[in-house]
């Protein structure tokens, strides 16, 4: 009886059509939903699997009263309803977004903010206008240096670094990236209008920066001729940069690093002895392509590469798969994955202290246990 209907599940549920278990809370309000990385089938998060990483409550925009304004640094001031930015020429990008503190559980010793284990990235096609053309209509005026990006959500932070009063979430881009045509104001996401926890009726989205510069409900841009210095770029999402171990000022956290995670197996998975395995993951560069990833399964003495799907390309991450021959004797066995960009970037063992609670790139270490079986998983012989 339990055979058959364990066998009819496996049945109903064929290899990479499982049901997806849903979004982990991690924080319920306001809501802060993590993508259970396991759960990573296709190169493309589906937006109902895709994380939620909200400051403050999720605003309440109506439509038909919802403006952009453009202002600042620039010859003409002007702004733009819904309506009039989705019939602007578009542009599409597909995008790996990443919080800068992502992975931030496993560091040791434990730092403070949200918890996250893999699954604050998501990978999306993005559809929008260019930063760039909103930015030429509007006319930067000489000695302009950065872009401001402020959202219609607001709140006050009472945790320390307290914020003065309530503050809107906002981040800056220095002129040069923001000019970049990769730089959209996007309307979709993977083919429907922008749901609302991921910014409608309008986001940032900035390639190859971690996720906190995709500014959502996206309401104002200002050109400025002196750096931001908004809570979220002075007090939060900052890192210590240093010179001979001194720290030397404070900067904002920009570029993602180039990383690679382990979907499959998941953490203490328990795999049969001796038999065929197929590891599975996901590994992204920022500004860089992704050119390899490899996997040890010595603690990092020994690499081997994995096979890496698709072609390089900028800002999205690659899938990559690796057949593994699983050892005979039961025990305890440690996986690691790291990745190569085409700057020559090595994905590297040991954490950079000096990035504080962000950036959590090196190499992450997945457990599982190694026991003699007689009846395999269905997903076995280098399955899916
Ligand atoms: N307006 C606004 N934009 C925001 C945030 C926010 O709280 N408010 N969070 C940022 C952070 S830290 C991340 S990781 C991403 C998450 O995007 P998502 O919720 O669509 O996954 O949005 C960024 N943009
Ligand atoms: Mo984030």
């Amino acid at each position: 009886m339990t055979t058959e209907s364990q066998s009819q599940s496996a049945a109903a549920h064929p290899a990479g059509t499982r049901p997806f278990p849903g979004l982990i809370i991690r924080e319920k309000s306001p809501e802060n939903l993590e993508f259970p990385f396991s759960a990573l089938r296709e190169s493309i998060v589906p937006n109902e699997h895709f994380f939620i990483r909200n400051h403050f409550p999720v605003p309440q925009v109506v439509e038909s009263n919802w403006k952009l304004t453009v202002e600042g640094h620039v010859e003409r001031p002007f702004e733009l309803s819904y309506a009039e930015i989705c019939e602007l020429a578009s542009e599409e990008v597909t995008m790996t977004l990443e919080c800068a503190g992502n992975s931030r559980i496993f560091l040791e010793p434990k730092v403070a903010g949200l918890q996250w284990e893999q699954g604050a990235v998501g990978n999306a096609i993005w559809k929008g206008v260019p930063l760039a053309a909103i930015l030429e209509r509007a006319g930067i005026r000489k000695g302009a240096v950065e872009v401001v990006l402020e959202g219609a959500d607001n709140g006050e932070i009472t945790k320390e670094p307290k914020s003065p009063g309530k503050i809107h979430f906002a981040r800056s881009l220095p002129l040069p990236k923001a000019i970049s045509r990769e730089v959209i104001l996007a309307h979709t996401m993977n083919g429907e209008r922008l749901p609302p926890a991921h910014g409608f009726p309008i986001r940032a989205i900035v390639p190859g920066w971690y996720a906190m510069a995709s500014v959502k409900w996206l309401r104002r841009i200002v050109v400025t001729d002196k750096p931001f210095r908004g809570y979220f770029q002075t007090s939060d999402y900052t890192y210590w940069e240093r010179r001979e171990e001194l720290p030397i000022q404070l900067l904002p956290v920009g570029e993602m690093e180039v990383k690679a995670e382990i979907a499959r197996p998941a953490s203490r998975e328990v795999i049969p002895a001796d038999s065929f395995y197929k590891i599975r993951g996901a590994a992204w560069a920022g500004e860089f392509e992704v050119t390899g990833v490899e996997i040890s399964m010595d603690g990092g003495d020994t690499w081997e590469p994995a096979n890496v799907h698709g072609k390089p390309e900028p800002y999205a991450w690659r899938l990559w798969d690796y057949n593994w021959k699983t050892p005979a004797t039961p025990g305890s066995q440690i996986l690691m994955a790291r990745a190569t960009d085409a700057a020559g970037n090595i994905q590297p063992m040991d954490r950079d202290s000096h990035r504080g609670t962000y950036i959590v790139s090196q190499v992450q270490p997945i457990e599982v246990e190694i026991r003699a079986m007689t009846k395999k998983s269905p997903e076995d012989h280098y399955a899916i």
